[in-house]
């Protein structure tokens, strides 16, 4: 195992790979921008190296000064985490060509995954179903047309240069086609500089169904069972759960074969992530694959007991995998809600601010990854994701229960959450059946939404609540266990706190 780790990542993601580390007996250092200086990455590590300005551009994303840090420090081994530098093939090299050992898949698999296109070809030669369409370009709208003709409507126009949904247009009919056409390369000419465009089926209602694998060195490539993400909004995942309710033991395996098959078709090592769209009718698609550690990847720990970043930590060292597919299967039942500093009943616009109150839940089957601490500072230089609240049930309902106790007990004070938001879900009965596809909460927002206590009663509920704390507090104090007279003290954070807490009960957040 290396003796030390640099971490190329902050938030939530810094501190798991640090708390993996400190596990295995293994040494961290933490990168740092100005504005993480106080972060609790930075603390928690056993070194830090401030590697620039607060914008990512000028910090997380500077290989250069990254791979500084590393030799600085002497690291064995960089853990990008997700997200900044994670996928970056270029970065994957710099590392190796630096002789530091890259916590993640190699160059070579990266780029073979990075072109849509390119991949849709390699898993597809490698017996990988692949939604019916074509793999090149399209030449014109007499070709579209063809070829359109050819799947049946609705059809999706997609981006070659593909990701993120940008540079997508369902087609129902040919007297669209043209239009849809015309728009897609402006928008793809827009995002990647690249205006080709091909054509899918549209896959209509699926879930998103995504396989976590994990390889070694020597040859083992494991299936470690789904996630179902499909609680989604503008391709942003909200909450994950595993397993999936739409997969049974037979279709676990197969989609796990299958994604097997993708990664050694890559020649995938480390952990990674096949992503598919499940139909109603239980046919599976192959997206895209993910080469990182993923946001969600705690679902699969909690109900497989593999800790994943340990294990990468472990291959990338050379380890081999002791676990045989068989022996691997999901117990009970696994769900994440993605706490983000955004007001949804605000069109989940970000909000910033100064953490002032932080209560954590706890308890049975609860687990919080997060990034932040009282007093931390929120800005807009970062993700809004501010942590990741997971709960495992013997089942799914159990799961839901558990969950929705532990985001009550949650309090965030000083930046506007995603907490209530969760817990309205929690209650909606359609999520409740696990009735969900990919466009679900856009169907089901506004009625989610509405079911929210009025802000204006919580308020004033909190601030009674608050000034009855108060006073308690001072009828307390003054009265003194001596019997002398004492200064009364303010209420403290946590009566307010609880005040808010009160509140929140009195204005049916608790069932
Ligand atoms: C699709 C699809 C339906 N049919 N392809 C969205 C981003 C990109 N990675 C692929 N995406 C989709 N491709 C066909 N042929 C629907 C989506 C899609 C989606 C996929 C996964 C998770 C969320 C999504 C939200 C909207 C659309």
């Amino acid at each position: 195992m290396f003796r030390k780790v640099l971490i190329a990542n902050r938030g939530e993601i810094a501190l798991r790979v640090v708390r993996a580390c400190q596990e295995l007996g293994v040494k961290t250092v933490a990168v740092y921008s100005e504005a993480d200086a106080r972060a609790p990455h930075v603390r928690e590590a056993d070194e830090a190296v401030s590697i620039g300005p607060p914008p990512s551009s000028e910090s997380y994303l500077r290989g250069d000064r990254i791979i500084e840090a590393a030799k600085l420090t002497e690291a064995e081994a960089i853990h990008p985490g997700y997200g900044f530098l994670s996928e970056r093939e270029w970065f994957a090299r710099a590392v190796r060509d630096a002789g530091i050992v890259w916590v993640g898949p190699p160059a070579e698999a990266i780029a073979a995954m990075g072109s849509k296109t390119a991949a849709r070809t390699l898993v597809a030669a490698n017996g990988v179903p692949v939604v019916p369409g074509t793999t090149e370009a399209l030449a014109n709208a007499k070709d579209a047309e063809k070829f359109a003709k050819k799947f049946g409507y609705p059809i999706l126009l997609k981006a070659v240069a593909g990701g993120g949904g940008k540079g997508m247009r369902v087609v129902s009919s040919s007297k669209e086609l043209a239009g849809a056409l015309e728009s897609a390369r402006r928008e793809a000419k827009n995002a990647f500089g690249d205006d080709a465009v091909y054509l899918e089926k549209f896959v209509e209602r699926p879930r998103h169904v995504e396989i976590q694998v994990l390889a070694d060195t020597h040859g083992t490539v494991l299936s470690l069972g789904e996630r179902e993400c499909s609680v989604q909004r503008r391709h942003q995942k909200m909450i994950e759960e595993a397993p999936s309710v739409a997969v049974t033991p037979e279709l676990r395996n197969k989609m796990g074969e299958t994604a097997a098959r993708a990664a050694r078709a890559a020649g995938y090592v480390n952990a990674g992530t096949c992503e598919f769209l499940l139909d109603q009718s239980g046919e599976f698609y192959f997206l895209e694959m993910n080469t990182r550690l993923q946001v969600e990847h705690p679902v699969t720990e909690l109900v497989t007991g593999i800790d994943l970043v340990q294990w990468q930590l472990r291959i990338a060292a050379g380890e081999k995998l002791p676990f045989r597919q068989e022996e691997i299967s999901p117990r009970g039942w696994a769900m994440e809600c993605r706490i983000t500093s955004e007001d949804a009943s605000n069109n989940f616009l970000p909000s910033t601010g100064r953490i002032e109150h932080l209560h954590l839940p706890s308890g049975p089957g609860v687990r919080w990854d997060a990034g932040i601490e009282s007093g931390s500072e929120v800005g807009l230089y970062y993700d809004p994701m501010l942590a990741k609240l997971i709960v495992w049930g013997v089942d799914r309902a159990q799961a839901v229960t558990r969950m929705r106790r532990a985001l009550v007990d949650l309090i965030i004070q000083g930046v506007e959450t995603s907490r209530d938001f969760h817990v309205r879900v929690m209650d909606d009965d359609e999520f409740r059946r696990g009735e969900i596809d990919i466009q679900w909460l856009e169907r089901r927002l506004a009625s989610i939404l509405a079911r929210r206590p009025a802000t204006e009663s919580v308020r004033i509920a909190a601030i009674a609540a608050a000034l009855l704390a108060e006073r308690d507090h001072a009828a307390r104090s003054v009265t003194g266990v001596s019997g002398d007279s004492v200064a009364a003290t303010p209420a403290t954070s946590s009566d307010v706190a609880n005040s808010w807490k009160h509140a929140a009960r009195v204005e049916g957040l608790r069932s």
